[in-house]
């Protein structure tokens, strides 16, 4: 009677120790699962760039952790980090805020697994750095182009045409300082202004930039999402659709957040090529203010549809505890990495995290070797010069 329950038992610890090595081989880096011999160099949009490198086959991005020694961006890092500038006070008692953004456009970075692309950054990472001020205080960006084409940043919001950064590139090896008052309070964004505008900004040159009421907003759990997408084939259409840099990374690393807690997203679309992005929270509806500039919510809704450029804030909470998927609601962009989870934890039952295999989103915060303070230090990849 016993034989053959043993015959079962050893079965089924074989059965496990078998898959247990086959998911450890199958989640390590995709890149160096590739043949090398088969891989291919395709050029870009730019002549002389070698752009994307992969054999074709390994672009599964559902399945595969990016190596985060070569991504270009950490997106939980990202999420949460707000940059405030290296802060000081005007003589009339006004609050200065400067920032470095380093722009460059000659290097090459994993946008997804075994996907290599010809990144242009500012600080290095896509997106670049959030930047953050109060309405009323005075911000001076010190733009240093350490790139081989001509690069500006135009700001939203309003300040003077000087400080636009429509008509002046800067060279290659210069040097600007834009200044302007934070105002009005709202969601806004910043990008590189140059021609071709769909090169300079498919390529990756934009970032977040809040600027925060005076009475500022209730305390909440806050985070950024920015919505892109990837060319890597160089055709005008998006290969990959992301919120935060990573194609399904929130898909492998859930972001964490409480249950009964406030949540506040600065939701941006930086999107190319496509004419409409959107946003889809599961089980839940938000409040959402268009462009942030009004303190009471234009809609209570769980969709909202967003054009390139324009953004919103989303402010929610979650009454239950479980995992919840947020994603473009138009399924090709959700199919091709445009979807995440949040992980609602139940403040009284911390199971919910050991139920689910989400330790890998411990360890992701500790592989950026540029390590933005909150304050300021935007460092670019190699560190300043
Ligand atoms: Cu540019």
């Amino acid at each position: 009677m016993s034989y053959p329950r043993i015959v079962v038992l050893f079965g089924i610890a074989t059965s496990i120790v078998f898959l247990a090595i086959s998911t450890i081989l199958y989640s390590r880096s995709s890149v160096s699962e590739q043949n090398s011999s088969k891989l291919e160099t395709f050029g870009g949009h730019t002549p002389g760039y070698p752009i994307l490198t992969t054999t074709g086959d390994v672009i599964d991005p559902m399945n595969s952790v990016i190596n985060p020694k070569n991504a270009v961006v950490d997106p939980m890092k990202y999420l949460r980090e707000f940059n405030y500038g290296r802060v000081s006070t005007s003589p009339n008692g006004t609050v200065i805020r400067d920032f470095t953004l380093i722009a460059s456009d000659q290097h090459t970075k994993e946008v997804s697994p075994g996907v290599f692309y010809n990144v242009w950054t500012f600080n290095g990472t896509i997106p670049g750095p959030t930047i953050r001020a109060t309405e009323g205080d005075i911000v001076r960006i010190t733009l240093i182009n350490e790139g081989t084409k001509f690069h500006s940043i135009h700001f939203h919001g309003i300040h003077p045409a000087e400080m636009d950064g429509v008509f002046e590139g800067i060279a290659p090896g210069g040097k600007f300082t834009y200044e302007f008052t934070a105002e009005p309070f709202g969601l806004f964004l910043y990008h590189c202004h140059m021609q071709p505008l769909e090169e300079h900004i498919g390529h990756g040159l934009y970032g977040v930039y809040i600027v925060d009421p005076k009475q500022g907003r209730p305390p909440a759990d806050e985070m950024v999402m920015l919505m892109n997408g990837y060319d890597t084939d160089f055709d005008s259409e998006n290969n990959f659709y992301t919120v935060n840099g990573i194609p399904f990374y929130y898909m492998h690393h859930p972001i964490q957040i409480e249950k009964n807690r406030l949540i506040r997203i600065y939701l941006v679309n930086m999107l190319e090529f496509d004419p409409l992005n959107n946003f889809h929270l599961h089980a839940n509806l938000f409040n959402f203010y268009k462009t942030g500039t009004k303190l009471v919510p234009d809609e209570y809704t769980d969709i909202v549809s967003l054009n390139q450029g324009e953004r919103g804030i989303l402010e929610f909470s979650y009454k239950y505890p479980g995992k919840y998927m947020f994603h473009a609601h138009k399924t090709e962009f959700a199919e091709k990495g445009w979807v995440g989870l949040f992980l609602v934890k139940d403040d009284k039952n911390e199971s919910v995290n050991q139920s689910l295999n989400v330790t890998s989103a411990m360890n992701n915060t500790s592989y950026s070797k540029n390590n933005f303070s909150n304050v300021t230090n935007i460092v670019p990849i190699g560190g300043y010069k």
